[in-house]
């Protein structure tokens, strides 16, 4: 239900799905709207593994924007269809979907996004990372492409990172937004609490810090989270699947462990405003990620 309803009569608000193939740039994009780091983002693909959700209000408008998990079909396990199943449920009931693309080489996994799409979708086309695009000209032929793919309301070449043309992306999205009353606080940047991005911020320190593999077998979960006036204290688990990832993880001395929770810390600090105690435990837990309940049980 609306938060306040008849102040504003020509207020537009709506949900606006993130989707695309991973490592396109989704996250970036959605905090780069919104204004704040509320979803993970590394160079690693699926950096993202649920549907996170970024408030940006406007005057006159609220955009509620659905991040979700990069969506691919090349490698299959139990994780990987579940990530896929939440990006193609997140194209539910939204208002606008907006499909992110790189602007330097368009995949057969862009491919497989845009089919998707359901035909009758308003959907607009994110051409992101046009700041490594050096020969310009090359710009044209692939949004010439782009427009075969399906009748997107709008393409829109854009630097999630360096901030180019996400005005124009915000207006193209805005303007097709419903008429409606703001669904949430104007101050509200997420619907996540503190916990979950407090976890996930860890996650993102293991994308960032290591190799190809633990990332991949590691998942993160809240033990304690207490708050004492301005201080927050913050257990983490870490879990991954073998005792060799949990060497990996701690590095000689612990030395690797202490690099994740000291950058965690810290920008847990900037995010929630006040200093935060956080103490990382890594247990190995065998077959986290093989079947769907154990999923279920670490918040899939
Ligand atoms: N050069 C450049 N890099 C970008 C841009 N946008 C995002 N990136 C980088 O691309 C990588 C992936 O970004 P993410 O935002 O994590 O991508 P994602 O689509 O959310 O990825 P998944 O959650 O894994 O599906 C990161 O290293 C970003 O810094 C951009 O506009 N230009
Ligand atoms: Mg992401």
């Amino acid at each position: 239900m609306p938060v306040s309803g008849a102040e504003s009569p020509a207020f537009r608000c709506g949900h606006v799905a993130i989707v695309g193939r991973p490592s396109v740039g989704k996250s970036t994009l959605v905090n780069a709207l919104v204004g704040e780091r509320i979803s993970i983002t590394s160079k690693k693909p699926q950096t993202t593994r649920h549907r996170i959700v970024g408030i940006a209000t406007r005057p006159g408008a609220q955009a509620i924007y659905v991040d979700t998990p990069g969506f691919q079909t090349r490698h299959h396990s139990v994780l990987n269809d579940r990530l896929n199943r939440i990006a193609r449920d997140a194209l539910a009931d939204v208002d606008v979907v907006v499909v992110v693309l790189d602007a330097t080489r368009l995949t057969e996994a862009d491919r497989a996004v845009v089919r998707l799409l359901p035909r009758s979708v308003t959907a607009i086309a994110a051409v992101n990372k046009i700041d490594l695009v050096t020969d310009k000209a090359a710009l044209l032929p692939r949004l010439a492409q782009i427009a075969e793919l399906f009748p997107f309301v709008a393409i829109v070449p854009i630097s999630a990172e360096a901030g180019t043309q996400l005005s124009h992306l915000e207006g193209e999205i805005l303007t097709r937004l419903p008429m409606s009353a703001p669904l949430y606080p104007a101050d509200d940047l997420t619907d996540r609490d503190e916990r979950f991005l407090a976890a996930e911020l860890v996650r993102e320190k293991i994308f960032r810090l290591l190799g190809d593999e633990v990332p991949y077998a590691t998942t993160v979960a809240v033990e304690s989270f207490a708050v004492e006036g301005g201080l927050r204290r913050i257990g983490i688990v870490v879990y991954v699947a073998k005792a060799s990832q949990r060497a990996i993880l701690l590095g000689e001395g612990g030395a690797r462990m202490k690099a994740i929770a000291t950058r965690a810390r810290q920008d847990m600090e900037r995010l929630f405003g006040g200093k935060v105690f956080l103490e990382v435990f890594v247990r190995v837990q065998r077959g986290w990620a093989a079947t769907d309940a154990s999923l279920a049980r670490f918040g899939y």
